[in-house]
């Protein structure tokens, strides 16, 4: 097979074995089913779900199968990977050493994608910023899909729109380092780098390695595509210095880019008021970036600014980020379960000026919470709950610049952060570790917190 351009890839009548039962897997196997390839899926796996998939495909003749990769998974012409699957994984290893072409899905699905793409990535703010974008691109010109990370895969989208054609369409991006991992022609119309700061380290091995694959997203934007990224970030500053991009800089401090901001308000390219901070409902400095940095995009893209106001005025965030629950004998309880990583759990602890009863833990990803130290004690913390896996790392590398309990389950923690506070403060669950040594994923961590912070009514 020919791979050297792209709109000259013809995967009809190829084979081609793709890697993951997950979403991102089932979704590109559709799509190569539809431009004619022979397609095999298997997952390492075995698990109801992956068998309920796999026999979906099996009635639309897709064939595969779970458990330890056979042989004939490497039989083929190309190997289409999902995001969750490591680059130093015995298969892709195997598959390395056999020199069968290897892509991600999101470069698989980019080979059918016909319309401009915005494509955004950082270590923190992806979905809120991809959400507000959602929102920002619905207008009667416009008619903006989010996808990628955000939960629904990039090949289901460029599918739906194959069949679908809509010539309004625009593709909202969300970007992982995962899905970087293996991509050759991808390239965004308009790139967005939110920030970047350890995350993932277990999988990415090193931070070089973490930035290079965030890196790879612009890697083949031209003069003619647009990069847009935070001037704040040493880091991202260094790297775009001299990309060859048409590169455009935001920043929630300083006067650069198109907006800029003062105590009260942000202010657009020709010092026009865009909107009061008042008027914003997302809490936090890091949300004013977030806001910026979408609005920079949208104004490169041609909204309005009348527009760009309206939306943002009417933007309320996402659920599992700085979520409020609800106050209870004044104490009020908020569910950041989103933030799995020490830059996240900061940007909370700036967020809030009342003492805070802060619930930390889950699985490290590799974090030192030692970073913490200045910010809890700055912040008015006044205690800190360390629940799961993770809890006497987190209570060792914090010493005893606070006071801390270690606890078990995530429920007990809830139970003793609210004997231990007082009225007018927060109890803020941003665990700061991925949810999996309890909870499928942060979204039913965050479902359990509410649901038993709710329950704590009704135990008094
Ligand atoms: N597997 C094998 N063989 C191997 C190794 C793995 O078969 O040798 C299998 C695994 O058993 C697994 C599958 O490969 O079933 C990998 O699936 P996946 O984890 O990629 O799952 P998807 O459902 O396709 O979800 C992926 C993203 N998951 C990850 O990056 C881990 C989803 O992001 C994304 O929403 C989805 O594609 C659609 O694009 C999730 C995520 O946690 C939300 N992302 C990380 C984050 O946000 O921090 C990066
Ligand atoms: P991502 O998709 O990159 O994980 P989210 O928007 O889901 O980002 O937010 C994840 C966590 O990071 C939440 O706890 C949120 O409060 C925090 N966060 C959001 N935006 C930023 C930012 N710009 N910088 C640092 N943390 C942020």
């Amino acid at each position: 097979m020919d791979f050297s351009q792209k709109d000259q890839i013809d995967i009809s009548g190829k084979q081609i074995s793709i890697i993951g039962l997950g979403r991102s897997g089932v979704a590109a196997a559709k799509l190569a089913q539809h431009f004619g390839a022979n397609v095999y899926i298997c997952d390492s796996k075995i698990s109801k779900e992956n068998d309920l998939s796999l026999k979906t495909l099996e009635q639309m003749g897709i064939h595969g199968e779970t458990g330890e990769h056979s042989e004939r998974v490497y039989d083929v012409d190309l190997m289409v990977v999902s995001p969750g699957v490591p680059k130093n994984t015995p298969l892709l290893q195997k598959a390395f050493e056999k020199d069968i072409p290897i892509v991600g899905e999101i470069e698989f699905a980019y080979w059918f994608s016909q319309y401009p793409i915005i494509a955004v990535t950082g270590s923190n703010g992806k979905t809120t910023t991809v959400s507000l974008l959602g929102e920002l691109f619905q207008t009667d010109l416009i008619h903006g899909a989010i996808c990628g990370n955000i939960g629904i895969p990039f090949s289901q989208e460029v599918l739906f729109d194959q069949k679908n054609p809509d010539p309004k369409r625009v593709y909202i991006l969300e970007i992982s380092s995962f899905q970087m991992e293996f991509i050759n022609h991808f390239k965004p119309d308009f790139s967005l780098y939110l920030n970047v700061s350890p995350d993932h380290l277990d999988r990415h091995g090193s931070m070089d390695e973490y930035i290079a694959c965030k890196v790879k997203m612009s890697q083949n934007q031209i003069k003619t595509d647009t990069l847009v990224y935070n001037q704040e970030d040493l880091e991202l500053r260094e790297e775009f210095i001299n990309h060859p991009a048409n590169t455009i800089s935001f920043s929630s401090i300083h006067q650069t880019g198109s907006f800029r901001m003062n105590e009260t308000k942000i202010y657009g390219p020709n010092q026009e008021k865009l909107i009061d901070l008042v008027n914003i409902k997302i809490p936090g400095q890091h949300n004013i970036e977030n806001i910026i940095a979408a609005a920079t995009i949208s104004l490169e893209f041609g909204l309005s600014l009348e527009h760009i106001a309206n939306t943002i005025a009417s933007f309320s965030g996402v659920e599992h980020r700085l979520e409020f629950v609800k106050t209870i004998d004044d104490v009020t309880f908020i569910n950041d379960s989103k933030a799995t990583n020490l830059d996240s759990v900061i940007v909370a602890l700036n967020s809030f000026s009342q003492p805070l009863i802060l619930i930390l833990g889950g699985r490290n990803k590799g974090a030192d919470f030692h970073h913490l130290l200045p910010y809890v004690q700055v912040n008015q913390v006044k205690q800190i709950i360390a629940y799961g896996e993770s809890r006497h790392d987190i209570v060792n590398s914090l010493g005893d610049a606070v006071r801390s309990n270690t606890i078990i389950g995530l429920k007990d923690a809830i139970v003793t952060a609210k004997d231990l506070a007082s009225p007018g403060d927060v109890i803020l669950l941003s665990p700061g570790c991925a949810s999996f040594d309890q909870f499928e994923n942060y979204e039913a961590r965050g479902q359990m917190f509410k649901k038993w912070v709710k329950a704590l009514e009704f135990i008094k």
